[in-house]
């Protein structure tokens, strides 16, 4: 990679049509499109069925080749001189339940637009580039956040989510078995595959671009996660008759150890990340003392080490807090810090530069497929600004210009990555 920006890299750019895209990200925003004007598009579900109808439909009146594999992972491609490992670039389709229009979706489409750009460029790529839509990179419905990159660089195979029951109760395997249903006239194809380089378009769901008055960031890192459950056995009994002194109100118990988490986790320098998103309760009666309780922790950190050292001690923490209540806990997903090679990085930086964009370097608070696949090849990731940083909320927004700017960029990025010449 030569971070050169060639004319041929900058036709493209140019050949970047706003208002189409702008277009197709209003179209998918319709799918699952809420009352308060996010979107609920979740994982495997019957408006992620619809997105990837749609989109497949777009793919075909182009007549570029569209595929699935056995995570439900969609690829559109574009064909290239010769045949082999694609340049790879996409995102997520599935969203948070109460999501935004942008989130995931629009690093697809700004992929999807790329394509559209090398034939409005009238351009051949010596390497195919292929749009790619990963499955359930959320993990708001099956907690296995991002399912399909997982698999498709090889890290787990899909067998091991396959029992996962969602947060609706629906197993993954069905959900995923009626979703590969749903397009039985795309082809399958195996998992995996690797590819030349992955390229992520995203929203920053920060503040900094905005704040800096900038377009792009040429993202260099993305911090480590650790998911947990708690679950949390208690013993029920009569709000009215059963004295304080000897129960084993399991919510309690439940309060008790998030606030000794709190203080685990509690960090001056306010860079550990710790949330507590999701809690369930039974019987969940105004008049029962709860019998069970359940809760989530996503803990975050950029540092390998405080990861391991705070993620080791949540279960103890726990443990001691929850007592004399049982409890268990589980930790259900496993994310290493990983960083973005230089040269991914300084090539994406080069094409915003020679675009005219402002642009910066950023590391991601929030995790992405591009963690995933920078362990198959190596991967990038490019930001544009959204308003007040807001995202995983149905206020969540991007300008038209921004991003048709974050397209633009990744187009140039491929052009150069793939090996565009006029045909
Ligand atoms: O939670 C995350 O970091 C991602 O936005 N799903
Ligand atoms: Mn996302
Ligand atoms: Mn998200």
């Amino acid at each position: 990679m030569s971070s050169q920006v060639s004319d041929i890299a900058m036709s493209v750019a140019g050949a970047i049509d706003e208002d189409r895209l702008w277009a197709n990200l209003m179209a998918m925003a319709e799918i699952g499109a809420r009352s308060d004007g996010g979107v609920n598009r979740q994982a495997l579900t019957r408006e992620d069925g619809d997105a990837r109808a749609l989109l497949i439909g777009w793919a075909r009146e182009r007549g570029y080749d569209v595929s699935v594999d056995a995570a439900a992972n969609l690829f559109i491609q574009r064909r290239g001189r010769e045949a082999g490992q694609p340049v790879l670039i996409g995102s997520h389709m599935d969203s948070q339940p109460a999501g935004g229009r942008f989130d995931g979706i629009y690093g697809v489409l700004a992929a999807f637009e790329t394509l559209v750009a090398l034939d409005a460029a009238s351009l051949e790529t010596r390497h195919p580039v292929e749009v790619v839509a990963w499955t359930n990179e959320e993990g708001g419905r099956f907690a296995c956040g991002c399912t399909g990159s997982i698999a498709w660089s090889g890290l787990q195979p899909v067998e091991d989510f396959l029992g996962e029951v969602g947060a609706d109760g629906v197993i993954l395997a069905d959900a995923l078995a009626e979703t590969l249903a749903a397009t039985p006239d795309v082809p399958k194809r195996s998992l995996g595959g690797g590819a030349i380089a992955y390229i992520e378009p995203h929203i920053e769901q920060g503040p900094v671009l905005e704040a800096g008055g900038l377009q792009i960031a040429a993202v260099t890192s993305i911090q480590g996660l650790r998911w947990y459950r708690v679950d949390i056995a208690g013993s029920a009994g009569h709000a009215g008759t059963t004295p304080m002194q000897g129960r084993e109100d399991a919510f309690q118990a439940a309060l008790r150890s998030v606030q000794a988490l709190n203080t685990l986790m509690d960090d001056p320098a306010d860079t550990v990340r710790f949330t507590v998103g999701r809690i369930n309760v039974e019987p969940n009666s105004p008049n029962t003392i709860p019998s069970s309780a359940s809760f989530t922790i996503d803990f975050r950190h950029p540092d390998a080490d405080v990861l391991a050292d705070l993620g080791g001690r949540v279960e103890r923490c726990v443990v001691e807090a929850a007592a004399p209540c049982g409890v268990t806990v589980t930790e259900t997903s496993t994310m290493a810090p990983a960083m973005f090679p230089e040269p991914v990085v300084a090539q994406i930086e080069a094409s915003a530069g020679a675009l005219g964009f402002g642009v910066t370097r950023l590391p991601s608070g929030a995790f992405h497929d591009a963690l995933f696949a920078s362990k198959a090849c190596p991967s990038g990731m490019i930001f544009i600004p959204c308003r007040g940083g807001l995202s995983h909320h149905p206020d969540e927004y991007a300008t038209p210009f921004d991003c048709a700017a974050g397209a633009r960029v990744l187009a140039a990025t491929v052009a150069e990555l793939a090996g565009a010449a006029p045909r």
